[in-house]
């Protein structure tokens, strides 16, 4: 399929090199290739975007990026940086790329201006942030966005009309955590990184944020983060016993994910798997994704061309779907 819309889409700054190397040295069996596609923007990245048919690319700050820095003023001026940097490489192109804007996540009315300043200045499409913010004297604490002290952040995103994509990071204190550091081979894609965001956007459920922003959209990558596989179960125990003892959210899980949230194919190229997200939360909501550079074009595009699915849903999910939630421009394929 031609005109295809990708958003998982990581990029790093170069001058962080030795971190990009660290994160490399946890993920990526071939740490030399990873750094230098995490590096580039526009050179391998549009060669590999023509060859697999991606008309268009959001990008986003690699995890843990400013998530992982507990000072505020750091994590702030990191974030002002990014996304000067990124609007500048991608300046252009706006035909083949966009951008999430980077967030410092240490408080919410900075935190509301500078997705502001993005959407305004830049034309940014939203704002990707890596699960919560480390805070605390040693950065062991955790903030999450759930609470009402979030609500100014969550009135400026549904104002500006834009999504927040919430990505995983690797879970706080990994050395000394006590779900973790003896289990260390299931932090990242095969546990920690679903635990963490699933933990955060059903936080984000119960705790009210959407009944509060009834127009707020949330993109969950990995088709879903799990949750999907347990929609079941959690609308059960929400309306059946959660609700009789007290959970005041307003809405059923179904309803929200009709409603509120999103899921994209981001690292996650299982036939079996889209098909049951398909029935479970609907190919209206779901968007083509591959999480590149973790993941590579050739296992994301060639298995989503070859996937057997009516050419009405397919186009929708690799393209259309994400063409209207992000008001997409003209891009390359995109009326293919
Ligand atoms: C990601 O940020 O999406 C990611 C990592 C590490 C491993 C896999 C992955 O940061 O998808």
């Amino acid at each position: 399929m031609l005109g295809k819309v990708a958003l998982e889409e990581a990029f790093a700054l170069p001058r962080l090199h030795e971190k990009t190397r660290w994160w490399a040295s946890l993920f990526a069996v071939n740490p030399d290739k990873h750094a230098a596609e995490m590096q580039d923007i526009t050179d391998i990245r549009i060669k590999y975007m023509d060859e697999y048919g991606v008309g268009y690319t959001i990008l986003s700050y690699t995890a843990p990026g400013v998530q992982d820095i507990w000072d505020p003023k750091e994590a702030q001026t990191l974030a002002v940086e990014i996304n000067d940097y990124v609007a500048g490489a991608i300046k252009s192109h706006p035909d083949r790329f966009g951008a999430f804007a980077t967030l410092s996540m240490h408080n919410p009315e900075e935190a509301a201006a500078e997705l502001k300043r993005c959407v305004s200045q830049y034309g940014f499409k939203g704002a990707l942030v890596n699960d919560t913010q480390r805070a605390g004297p040693d950065g062991d604490d955790m903030v999450f966005y759930d609470g009402p002290e979030w609500d100014v952040f969550w009135s400026t995103v549904t104002e500006l009309d834009v999504p927040f994509y919430l990505h995983p990071r690797n879970p706080t204190g990994t050395m000394h955590d006590k779900l973790w550091a003896k289990r260390k081979w299931l932090i990242g894609p095969p546990l920690s990184f679903a635990h963490g965001v699933s933990l955060h956007a059903l936080g984000m459920v119960t705790n009210g944020v959407f009944d509060r922003h009834p127009k707020l959209q949330v993109v969950l990558g990995h088709l879903g983060e799990h949750i999907p596989f347990d929609m079941w179960r959690i609308n059960h125990w929400f309306e059946d016993v959660k609700k009789p003892l007290g959970l005041s959210c307003k809405k059923t899980i179904r309803e929200y994910f009709q409603q509120n949230l999103w899921i994209t194919t981001s690292g996650h190229f299982s036939t079996t798997t889209l098909q049951f997200c398909m029935s479970e939360v609907g190919a209206d909501r779901i968007l083509f994704s591959i999480d590149y550079p973790f993941e590579s074009f050739d296992d994301a595009c060639i298995w989503y061309d070859g996937v057997q699915l009516n050419m009405v849903d397919k186009i929708k999910i690799g393209r259309d779907n994400a063409k209207k939630l992000f008001k997409l421009p003209d891009f390359k394929d995109s009326q293919s």
